[in-house]
């Protein structure tokens, strides 16, 4: 058991030895115990340098030997779910040096990517789609005639989510040659939660009863099959087992291999293992910051004032319900979940759900708030138009994380003013700062119809008090000649320079739906130059929006939309992307200065 991260490089001498798997397969079973001490110290020193996910790595680092050992990776093909567990098959599969640059431009990405390494068979970040990825796989395999196995590897969270069903349902229809691991430490980021999670608990128990007797004499349910659920779907179900013991793992998967059709293993982990700080506090170990920014200050966030706000809010309401799929802690909800049990729910990894529960809550006639990270909206697209807005339902979404994020592509949230703004009876509202979004959260919660307040990662500008909140009204910050920019949300920070620079005029247009129209039609009269700036890519967002206005109206008026160009932004610091995407007061200025 390790109890500290270590600053320097470890020994590591059997690591060393390891290029790529077919090296661990040269090893004998005896080492494996010392490899897998020896990559667990390894990765300690590797997520201390660079911050990153951790507890999940810790607790499948004698999963992935066992599964490079067994297999003969990367012909037989691994796919792993979400893949924020993956640090360790990196250090296995050739990328060991190379981990210093996890998370850095041009270095190893968070996640697998198949375009980093012929071992990362599917590319993950959001959860829930390794069986369905690896059942296209195996058939595509089959229908070519390829020789090899497909073995997956999904969390008990992610296997909540519906789409994980649907694939148990496609796989037991098809029959196919798959091996599913199924991870179970009893953990999502949060413990995990719902009837799934309970009924593998009740699996372990009764493993447990198994292997030790009953504890201190207590009585153990045993009314539980383990692994029912799956036998019952078409699967061959062994386990749970002891996920921390190689040989185990080694046996079974042997044993597995011999069989064709759908095969489930279940094993029986613990989030963060091996390092006793994680193993006690798996929620806050999920992920690491780097050791030298782990003594920065604590500031106010976005999520943290929306966390304030909707405990506030709910003291005074007992209509208002929030939803998080299995978001609690990043979305700003655990007060709220502790004083308004009740009222919380957690869904689970269910964003479908999440979104048609708050519709079912709002014509039941209560006032749900969906607390929701822009990139995960994105899985519950359908449900926001044909569950919410076609029957124009009360549901406020606090959408969160709506910025360039240094996780890179997957998790970055910068397409939802896009593919909100195009589904009729939707208000969208976007703060400056934190004193004009408790207005629009406010605001949010009286309107009666679907609202989305959206919000970036980090700290929460500091505000004062400007004219009041209106439905569709912009904020006019200065006025100025030539050119007016339109700055929607925090990018009005980066403006504020730029305008003084230039004695530009300066407007926060705080609503991307509905537009300030009147505002807009007036500006362009007196204006050259309509300049828009939004963190939302360019295509279908607010300046697309108010391009749409002035052309239908034949307004003459120049246009300059800034915000993110048409392509994925790789993994950086935030503010490096921001650059990358020309949202910088410099950029700004040059591009305003260029076409005046
Ligand atoms: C669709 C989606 N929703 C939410 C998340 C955020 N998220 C990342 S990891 C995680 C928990 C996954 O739990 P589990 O699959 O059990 O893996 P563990 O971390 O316990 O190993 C969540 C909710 C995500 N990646 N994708």
């Amino acid at each position: 058991m390790f109890n500290k991260i270590p600053n320097s490089r470890p020994d590591t001498p059997l690591l060393d030895t390891i290029e790529d798997p077919s090296d661990l397969r040269k090893l004998a079973p005896e080492q494996l115990t010392d490899l897998a001490r020896e990559l667990r110290h390894f990765l300690l020193y590797s997520v201390g340098q660079t911050g990153g996910h951790f507890g999940a790595g810790l607790g499948v680092i004698e999963l992935t030997i066992a599964l490079h050992y067994s297999y003969n990776t990367p012909i037989d093909q691994l796919i792993w779910d979400v893949g924020h567990q993956t640090y360790p098959h990196k250090i296995l599969t050739g990328r060991r040096e190379r981990m210093h640059t996890l998370r850095q431009p041009d270095g190893l990405a968070p996640f697998p990517s198949q375009s980093e390494s012929i071992f990362d068979v599917f590319g993950t970040g959001h959860s829930s789609t390794s069986i369905s990825a690896a059942l296209g796989i195996e058939l595509a395999n089959k229908n070519a005639g390829r020789e090899s196995h497909t073995v997956v590897v999904i969390g008990d969270g992610a296997m909540t989510a519906g789409m994980a069903f649907e694939a148990l349902n496609h796989v037991a229809a098809c029959q196919a040659n798959l091996t599913i691991v199924l991870n179970d430490n009893a953990m999502s980021i949060s413990e995990n939660v719902g009837g799934l999670a309970n009924y593998f608990a009740r699996n372990i128990s009764a493993y447990e009863l198994d292997n030790t007797g009953p504890v201190n004499g207590e009585q153990q349910d045993r009314d539980t099959t383990p692994g029912s659920i799956f036998t019952d779907l078409g699967f061959r179900y062994t386990g749970p087992v002891d996920g921390h013991d190689i040989d185990v793992l080694l046996e079974n998967l042997d044993a597995l291999r011999a069989h064709s059709g759908p095969k489930l293993l279940h094993l029986i982990t613990k989030k963060g293992k091996g390092y006793a700080p994680a193993e006690t506090s798996p929620v806050s170990s999920h992920s690491l910051t780097k050791l030298e920014k782990q003594s920065e200050n604590r500031e106010t966030t976005y999520s943290s004032v929306f966390g304030e706000w909707i405990t506030r809010k709910a003291a005074t309401d007992n209509r208002l319900f929030a939803i998080t799929p299995a978001m609690e802690e990043g979305s700003g909800l655990t007060q709220f979940s502790e004083q308004f049990p009740n009222r919380f729910h957690d869904v689970a990894i269910a964003e479908q759900h999440a979104v048609t529960l708050a519709a079912g809550l709002a014509t039941g006639g209560a006032k749900p708030v969906v607390a929701i990270y822009s990139t995960f909206l994105q899985r519950a697209f359908d449900q926001l138009i044909h569950d919410v807005a076609i029957q124009n339902l009360d549901v406020l979404f606090a959408v969160d994380r709506a910025s360039l994020l240094e996780d890179g592509p997957t998790h970055s949230g910068v397409f939802d003013y896009s593919f909100v703004r195009a589904i009729p009876n939707m208000v969208i509202m976007s703060p400056s700062n934190r004193v004009v979004m408790e207005q629009m959260l406010d605001f949010g919660f009286e309107y009666k119809g679907p609202c989305v307040v959206r919000y970036p990662r980090g700290t929460a500008t500091t505000g004062t008090q400007e004219s009041p909140l209106q439905l569709g009204k912009a904020h006019i910050c200065r006025n100025g000649k030539r050119a007016a920019i339109l700055a929607f949300g925090t990018t009005r920070n980066i403006s504020e320079s730029v305008a003084e620079n230039l004695d530009l005029t300066l407007i926060d247009m705080r609503f991307v739906k509905p537009l300030d129209t009147e505002l807009i039609t007036e500006l362009t009269a007196r204006h050259e130059l309509l300049v828009t700036i939004e963190e939302n890519a360019i295509a279908g967002g607010a300046g697309s929006a108010v391009n749409e206005y002035v052309i239908s109206q034949g307004l003459e008026c120049q246009l300059l939309n800034l915000g993110v160009p048409d392509l994925f932004i790789d993994q950086d610091e935030p503010a490096n992307m921001r650059k990358m995407a020309g949202l910088t007061a410099a950029s700004l200025e040059s591009q305003i200065n260029s076409r005046l």
